[in-house]
């Protein structure tokens, strides 16, 4: 078996009464969109349950309490027009320096520890992919809540519309391995969970306002070449996603749905990698498709790929027009403009 977890273990979480449980408190369960276990796909996947997870409703009451909502002209801006077009047509913008190389070193020697595996002593590095669970030390917090990350949200997703986050999920470190690491799928990342019955993270799902998520976001706490495994990204493949997803009305398609469409979809699409210097966060659409890859390279590639929260619904409908760039790019999906 090529991956190798850390806390929880699988045994736990696979039970049925823990499905049960999870289901009735689902806002205190934050699914690593990373980890899917399905041998068809090649996807590992399960639920992440931490002594640090909240109910979304605390995390509002804690980090966020009630305040006006800033308007356009009170926030700066920090990708130009370019950039933003970019966002629009190919569903990601990268920002260099999003975070402190200071703070992804402290955060590294946490998820070193972690991952009982020794940085001096590659014959320690038995797995190709190690996957630790959610991390909200102090530096992976800091490292979500830079100003130049905020000043990015405003932007793409609209100031007030965001929720803070106080942790950055799971991190699926990426190992120089013969090993296939049994995870490379083409997929999107589910954001919300069936309204009956959630047996794994396969049965989320994804819908055309994009329920629960407001993006995806690459944080690389390692240098990546085009040898360290970086995430392969379908440039443009949002787009598609959203008109997969019009005609499939509020309840939308399940995580496998969605992947198994994908081939089809989005298969002749150019491919682009998620390389960059430590600290760089890629901003991405939350329906872009991606997948991981092997690691090719000498040095260990560590990344998160938390999802930003919304704290309203998308709407596809404003009547001012008062559109965030992430639902521009779905309306340019589904009218093209
Ligand atoms: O590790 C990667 O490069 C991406 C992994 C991923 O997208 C996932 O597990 O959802």
């Amino acid at each position: 078996m090529p991956t190798r977890y850390t806390r929880p273990s699988l045994d736990f979480l696979k039970t049925e009464s823990t499905v049960l449980a999870a289901s009735k408190h689902l806002h205190a369960i934050r699914p690593i969109a990373s980890g899917y276990l399905q041998s068809h796909f090649g996807f590992f996947l399960f639920f992440d349950v931490t002594e640090t997870s909240q109910p979304l409703s605390i995390l509002q009451l804690r980090s966020e309490p009630r305040m006006s909502r800033p308007n356009k002209s009170q926030f700066s801006r920090i990708f130009t027009e370019a950039q933003e077009e970019q966002f629009l047509r190919n569903g990601f913008v990268k920002l260099e320096r999003a975070f402190p190389k200071k703070v992804a070193e402290e955060a590294c020697a946490i998820l070193w520890r972690e991952s009982g595996y020794d940085p001096g002593k590659p014959v320690t590095w038995t797995h190709p992919v190690v996957r630790i669970g959610d991390c909200a030390q102090p530096p992976f917090r800091e490292a979500a809540n830079t100003p130049a990350l905020r000043a990015a949200f405003d932007q793409l997703v609209g100031a007030g519309r965001w929720i803070p986050r106080e942790s950055l999920g799971g991190f699926p470190i990426r190992f120089p391995h013969p090993d296939d690491p049994g995870d490379t799928g083409w997929h999107v990342d589910a954001s919300f969970p069936p309204e009956h019955q959630a047996g794994s993270y396969f049965d989320w799902r994804i819908n055309i306002e994009s329920k629960g998520r407001a993006l995806l976001m690459l944080f690389l706490f390692s240098d990546v070449t085009e040898l360290d495994a970086p995430t392969r990204i379908r440039v443009g493949s949002h787009l598609r996603v959203a008109r997969l997803l019009a005609s499939k009305g509020p309840e939308g398609m399940s995580f496998v749905q969605v992947a198994d469409a994908l081939e089809g979809t989005t298969g002749d699409l150019p491919e682009s990698t998620a390389t960059g210097p430590i600290g760089t966060v890629y901003l991405c659409h939350p329906f872009l498709a991606h997948a991981a890859q092997r690691h090719r390279g000498n040095t260990p590639r560590f990344m998160a790929q938390p999802p930003l929260y919304q704290r309203d619904r998308f709407n596809l409908a404003r009547s001012d027009e008062d559109y965030s760039l992430v639902e521009r790019a779905i309306r340019l999906g589904l009218y093209g403009h």
